[in-house]
C-alpha cells in the first residue's frame, strides 16, 4: 500500500478505512449533510466524545481538526474538521480549506492511521465552488503524501456526480 490516492463514489459512512473525515461545524454538535449522516450511522458515542472535546477546548476552529472514536461505524476513528463557509473567496477560504485537509492528515498520522477517507469538505451547505475545492483537496493531499514517510492511503469519497467527475479528471494524470 505505502502511499496511494483513491477515488470512490458513494456514502462515506460505509467506508472501510481506519478513519473517515467529517465535514463538521465549529460547535462539533452535529448538523446536516455528511455530518448528520455520520452521527446517524455512528450512533450517540461520537456526539458524546464531541461534547467532551467541546467542553475541554471550546469546539473546533475553521481549518482545524479533532478526533473521536468511530462508534458503530466500520471506521475506528472519525476526524472532525471544519471547512470554511464560501464567502466570495477573498476571506481566506482557499487557505482554510487546505488547512482542513492538512490538519486532518496530520492528526491521522499522529494516531497511527494508515487509511483515511475524505468527503468533499465545504462543497455542500458551505457552498465552496466544487472545482476549486477539488483542486485544493487533491493538491493538499499530494503535497502531504510527498512530504510523508510512512504508509498512508487516502480515499476521496464523492457523493454527487459533479464532484466525482471533477476528481476523476484531476486524478487521472496522477
Ligand atoms: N457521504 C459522503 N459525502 C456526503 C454524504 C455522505 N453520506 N452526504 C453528503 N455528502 P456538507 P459542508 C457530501 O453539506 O459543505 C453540516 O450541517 C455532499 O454532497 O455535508 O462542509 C455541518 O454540521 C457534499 O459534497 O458539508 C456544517 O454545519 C459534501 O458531502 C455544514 O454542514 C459536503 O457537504 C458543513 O458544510
Amino acid at each position: 500500500m505505502r502511499k496511494s490516492i483513491h477515488l470512490v463514489k458513494g456514502d462515506i459512512t460505509k467506508q472501510n478505512a481506519d478513519a473517515i473525515v467529517n465535514a463538521a461545524n465549529s460547535s462539533l454538535l452535529g448538523g446536516g449533510g455528511v455530518d448528520g449522516a455520520i452521527h446517524r450511522a455512528g450512533g450517540p458515542q461520537i456526539l458524546a466524545e464531541c461534547v467532551e472535546i467541546r467542553n475541554r477546548q471550546g469546539g473546533c476552529k475553521t481549518g482545524e481538526a479533532v478526533i473521536t472514536g468511530g462508534g458503530n461505524l466500520k471506521a475506528k476513528y472519525v476526524i472532525h474538521t471544519v471547512g470554511p463557509v464560501w464567502n466570495g473567496g477573498d476571506k481566506g477560504e482557499p487557505q482554510l480549506l487546505g488547512n482542513a485537509y492538512r490538519n486532518s492528515l496530520k492528526l491521522a498520522v499522529e494516531n497511527d492511521i494508515h487509511t483515511i477517507a475524505f468527503p468533499n469538505i465545504s462543497t455542500g451547505i458551505y457552498h465552496f465552488p466544487k472545482d476549486l475545492a477539488a483542486r485544493i483537496a487533491v493538491d493538499t493531499v499530494k503535497a502531504f503524501l510527498n512530504g510523508h514517510e510512512g504508509p498512508l492511503s487516502v480515499t476521496f469519497v464523492c457523493f454527487d456526480d459533479e464532484n466525482y467527475a471533477l476528481y476523476e479528471s484531476l486524478l487521472k494524470d496522477k
